[in-house]
């Protein structure tokens, strides 16, 4: 486990650019040489004992991370929560897991055989929040993952790293409005999730949300290369709440639809 949040999350991030040509690109555009604060980053895995939420969230609650938040999403059958430190310019933590069981004997079999893989000491280490895909993985697996749901795909593809960075609009200079900051993503060319809108939320749910469709980058499956969606960015406005404090939390009904922008566009 790391010791320092600021070292995990310049090593998430290092990982999550390579993964993510685009990123670099977006934050170029949008930070015009200044910081960017982060509001959140998000990461996915499987339910299995082995590497399930409670395992990943091990890594920031050693760090001062405090559980936060619950949230469940029926359809894509994920359960999901959320984890602030106690800084509040550091990162939120938004963390899900498949629950595999609900799925068909063939993608039980299929994940169990792929988490069966991971060295148990790998999923304490000091890397494994961005040390990737612990197994082999061939492209007809990866497909008939696909059918059943994007999201086993995805986790099988990947692995463990961070699923998005989010940049938070509050602390982005010159941006006020949500809206300001899709225009220049989308006249900079690049594409936005419009599942359900370009802008998921609203000042009555004290949070705005948009993304860009994941970049599409080769992975190595064992028989074949493909191009795949890898990873998006994000970007967050939160409003305050009664007592004038910045709403912190996620919206469920936004959430659901920010992770469709790894579906193949
Ligand atoms: C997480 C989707 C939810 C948010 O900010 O609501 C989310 C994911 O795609 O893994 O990040
Ligand atoms: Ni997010």
């Amino acid at each position: 486990m790391h010791t320092d949040v600021n070292k995990l999350f310049k090593s998430l991030w290092n990982d999550y650019i390579e993964m993510t040509p685009s990123a670099a690109k977006v934050h170029q555009l949008l930070s015009k040489g200044e910081t960017i604060i982060n509001d959140h980053i998000a990461l996915r895995t499987f339910n299995i004992e082995k590497v399930n939420l409670t395992v990943l969230a091990a890594h920031f609650e050693s760090l001062g991370y405090v559980d936060s938040g619950d949230y469940n999403f029926e359809a894509k059958k994920l359960k999901a929560k959320h984890f602030e430190h106690p800084d509040p310019t550091q990162p939120k933590v938004f963390i899900s897991e498949l629950m595999v069981e609900e799925f068909s004997p063939q993608l039980q079999g299929i994940i169990k055989g792929l988490v069966e893989q991971i060295d148990i000491d790998a999923t304490t280490a000091d890397n494994f929040l961005y040390s990737g895909r612990h197994w082999d993985l061939d492209f007809t697996t990866y497909e008939a993952l696909l059918a059943e749901s994007e999201y086993a795909a995805w986790v099988a593809a990947f692995g463990y790293r961070a699923n998005h960075f989010t940049v938070s609009i509050n602390h982005l200079p010159g941006y006020s409005t949500i809206l300001d900051v899709n225009e220049t993503l989308k006249k900079g060319d690049f594409v936005l999730n419009s599942a359900g809108g370009e802008v998921k939320g609203s000042a009555e749910v004290l949070l705005e949300q948009s993304s860009t469709m994941a970049d599409k980058i080769e992975v190595s499956f064992k028989d074949v290369q493909k191009s795949i969606p890898s990873c998006f960015y994000e970007f967050a406005l939160r409003y305050p709440k009664a007592d004038g404090e910045l709403y912190t939390g996620f919206v469920a009904a936004s959430a659901d639809k920010i992770f469709e922008s790894t579906n193949v566009s």
